[in-house]
């Protein structure tokens, strides 16, 4: 599903279920296009197709939620997470130009992780689309994220795009703030960091946000972006870790 008015993007949502559950969650993304804070949609556009051929299983990213202070120390925290993934302070500072100053666009931009330019093609954002869960592990997630205080939706529609894009070679972490103005926790994740939520990351009601995928240089554009688009991935096994701490321990559990 995908929401916007004009350029402006207003909602967007992903899934891959069963044919029986199609229409329940054809329903449940247009309620949320229509109910949406960012306002109402000038167009709301829902496709469904059916997933041909096998979908490749991953495991879920394990995920750890970064206590802060505040929005001052939540953005030093993502400094020190993309340093410790290997981005340079040049792709740092775009990035962060990119999702602590504008809002609005659908899909994510994708950063070189040296120079920090955006890659050269025509499109300026891509979408990440089929990706969702085996109906075991769904509910093992729900129940292990329920356990700890962790269920909202996003969180788990989250976890698995950043899983999927976290399970591409090409690309060597990601940075992502919501752009709904009263969400505020956005999140830093790389096959190595994992999924590391970061609270305060915006101040409240700030309509700043994005996705930001830092890529290595020897990229395959092509490759990359026909998986993140369209090669269909299914979480069948759950990171049973789940973690709460501040970036200190965080970092010295990162470096054990
Ligand atoms: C979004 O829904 O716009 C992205 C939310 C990312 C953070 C989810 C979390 O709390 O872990
Ligand atoms: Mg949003």
């Amino acid at each position: 599903m995908r929401a916007a008015d004009g350029q402006r993007h207003i909602s967007g949502a992903e899934g891959i279920y069963d044919d029986g559950q199609v229409y329940e969650h054809a329903i449940r993304f247009i309620q949320r296009a229509m109910g949406h804070e960012r306002g109402l949609p000038g167009e709301i556009h829902l496709s469904i197709e059916k997933i041909e051929g096998k979908p490749i299983f991953i495991k879920s990213l394990p995920v750890w939620t970064c206590s802060s202070e505040g929005v001052e120390c939540s953005r030093g925290n993502v400094r020190l997470l993309l340093d410790m993934a290997g981005v340079s302070h040049f792709a740092i500072e775009k990035a962060e130009a990119l999702v602590f100053t504008t809002g609005g666009k659908a899909g994510a931009f994708m950063l070189d992780i040296c120079s920090g330019q955006g890659l050269e093609t025509k499109k300026k954002t891509f979408r990440v689309s089929r990706m969702g869960f085996q109906a075991e592990a769904s509910l093992r997630l729900d129940k292990l994220l329920s356990s700890y205080g962790l269920s909202h939706y996003r969180i788990k529609e989250a976890l698995v795009l950043a899983s999927k894009v976290a399970f591409a070679d090409e690309v060597l972490c990601e940075l992502c703030v919501s752009d709904d103005p009263s969400y505020t926790t956005g999140y830093v994740a790389s096959r190595r960091l994992g999924y590391v939520r970061i609270p305060h990351i915006k101040a409240l009601g700030s309509a700043v946000g994005g996705r930001v995928f830092f890529i290595k240089p020897t990229v395959n554009l092509e490759r990359l972006v026909n998986y993140l688009e369209s090669v269909p991935v299914l979480i069948n096994e759950i990171s049973e870790n789940v973690y709460f701490g501040d970036i200190n321990e965080f970092a010295s559990a990162y470096n054990s």
